[in-house]
Order: structure tokens, then sequence, then C-alpha cells
């Protein structure tokens, strides 16, 4: 964020007003811990603030500090808008286009309050009156410490901020391990615990939830899993007849991906999920290295995200799905080979 950004934030922070807080769609432990913190943080300057998602969020998340307030926009159409519309100001955190939102989009979209947008995915929008947009960064939650940070705002963080904060980041890195994590990263932790964050019991929290159901339906992925040795690629996977035999919960298939990238040799790793209600293949690509998933989401299967991890998604049946994703693999067995 450049100066004349803070030097925005801070004026539109200057005094007491009606704020909204915005996470995407299917919200993921980034979304939810930023957005809960931040609020946290704005309510102890004295705005008036109220946390929203377009929908509900992972049971593993349903303990974080201030959870039980936020407002599903799925749920509770009539209130989620008008505080959108009587908003002063919008922060959207955690993604990078208001479509991102999904149908909550399209009431932000006519909406002409100030949107300050805090966010490390690739290729932002430019809809936000303050963009502090960061791909290099971890994770939004570790933005969010920064932002406060600049904002002079360290001495404020108490347990319920830190909590939150550590939360996103952790999800975010794979438990602090992926590429992005950086010494700084580490910092911000070190702090958070200092905080009040109890590492452990967050980690368990977040952990070690898994039902039967849940686990068995892991077995079934890993026995689905493809292994294209020549693409230095594995994909798995899940009908709707097998999420269904498994009393298929949100956030189940979470993390299923990386268990194909945990093969030695592997750089490239996909998730096909069938979606027999919205009729189409839900996606999600993990990658090593250089290799950009951002790029491969976004030029084959409507979507995108980061270098190393990106969803997308095809209106085509799983098997056509994955027809086609094995055809598109040949144009990239180079870049697959030396990523
Ligand atoms: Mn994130």
């Amino acid at each position: 964020m450049n100066d004349t950004a803070l030097q925005t934030a801070k004026e539109l922070l200057s005094h007491s007003k009606k704020i909204v807080v915005i996470g995407h769609k299917n919200p993921d432990g980034d979304a939810i811990g930023s957005c809960l913190a931040l609020s946290f943080f704005l309510k102890k300057l004295g705005h008036d603030t109220q946390v929203l998602m377009p929908n509900d969020f992972p049971e593993f998340l349903k303990w974080l500090p201030g959870c039980e307030n936020i407002l599903l926009f799925e749920k509770d159409r009539e209130e989620t808008t008008k505080l959108v519309n009587e908003a002063d100001i919008i922060f959207t955190l955690d993604f990078n286009a208001l479509n991102r939102t999904g149908e909550l989009g399209t009431v932000l979209e006519k909406v002409t309050t100030h949107f300050i947008m805090i966010d490390h995915h690739q290729q932002p929008d430019s809809y936000a009156v303050v963009t502090y947009s960061d791909v290099t960064m971890s994770s939004t939650s570790e933005m969010v410490y920064h932002f406060i940070d600049k904002l002079e705002g360290l001495k404020k963080i108490d347990a319920s901020i830190a909590t939150n904060l550590y939360a996103g980041i952790m999800t975010d890195t794979g438990s602090f391990r992926f590429p992005s994590t950086s010494a700084t990263t580490h910092k911000v932790i070190a702090h958070l615990i200092e905080c009040g964050a109890n590492n452990s019991a967050i980690h368990q929290n977040i952990f070690d939830t898994n039902s039967p159901d849940r686990m068995k339906l892991l077995g079934v992925a890993l026995e689905n899993m493809v292994i294209l040795e020549e693409y230095h690629t594995a994909y798995i996977t899940l009908s709707q007849k097998e999420l269904d035999a498994h009393n298929f919960r949100k956030g189940d298939t979470e993390g299923f991906v990386n268990y194909s990238l945990s093969i030695k040799g592997i750089v490239f790793a996909v998730i096909f999920i069938e979606n027999k209600q919205e009729s189409i293949t839900k996606i999600s690509f993990r990658s090593k290295g250089n290799f950009s998933v951002n790029e491969f989401a976004r030029t084959h299967f409507h979507g995108g995200g980061h270098t190393n991890a990106a969803g997308g998604r095809s209106e085509k049946s799983l098997k056509a799905t994955v027809k086609e994703f094995i055809s598109i693999l040949p144009k990239y067995k180079n870049a697959l080979n030396h990523a």
C-alpha cells in the first residue's frame, strides 16, 4: 500500500463510521480470520462494524472468536443488503473481484460507497478507493496485521484478534510450509502468540476435527487417485455418489488435493469434485515450483488464484472434465518437466 492509499485509509477511518467487512464466497480460514480480526480492530477504533459472508463456512472454523455474529447473505438477504447499502465503508478481504462473492457481487456493484480492498490474489480489479494488494503475502490475515501496524494499532491486538489472524495465516500457508511463508510471517506469528493466540489449541481446533465419514471419504479419494508420471501430475476424482455415500458436508474435501502433491516427483495436483446440484464439476489445482496453476485455471477452467494454488470449474460432467484436462496436458509437458 503506497502512502497516498494509507493516507486515504487513515482519513476514511478518522471518525466513527458504519463499516461492513466482507469475505469471498465459500469462505476459508483466511477469509473468516482476516474479516473477524479486522472487524474487532475497527470496533476498538470506535466504528460500528459487521462481518458479512456470501454463504456459510466450514464447521472447523465455527469456534473462531466472533464467528457467531457473522451474517450470511445467502440466509439473510434483506438485512445484509440493507447493511451494504447503508455502509460508509466496505472492506473486501481475500478476494480480487466483486464477482468472487457470487450473487452478493451484483448488490456490491450497485453500491456507490467507499471500498477498501485488502488481498493477496493476482490481478486485482480496480473498484476500491484504497487497494492494498500484495501477491507476495502469505495470506490476507498477514496483510491485516500489517494494515493494523500501518495504522499504529499493534497495541490494540488482543487474544480475539490474534487468534483469528493466527488461524487465517496458518490455514493459508499449509501450517507455515508454503513458499509464501516468509521470515516476516514468522515474526508476525510470534507476536500473535505473545498477544494471546494459543497456537496449539488453534491447530487442534482446526485439524483434529475429522469425522469417521470424512476419513473414509479421504480413503475413496486416495483410491481414485491417478498418477500421470510423464507429466509429474496426479489427479483425484470424487463423484456425487461417493460424496453422498459419506454424508458429505461442506469443507470435508478441504486439503485432499494436497495428498497428491506429497508424492515424490509430483509437481501438479488436481481434484475434480462433481456437484450435481449446481450441475458443475468443481476443480482445485495445486503445484510446486514455478508451474502456475493460476494461469492454467484461468486459461482452461474459468478460475484462477495464486501461482501454486487455484480453483476452477467446468459445466461438463466429471468424466468429460477429466477427459478435457488430460487432453490439455501435452501442451504443458515441457513446463511440467521443468517446474
Ligand atoms: Mn487467502
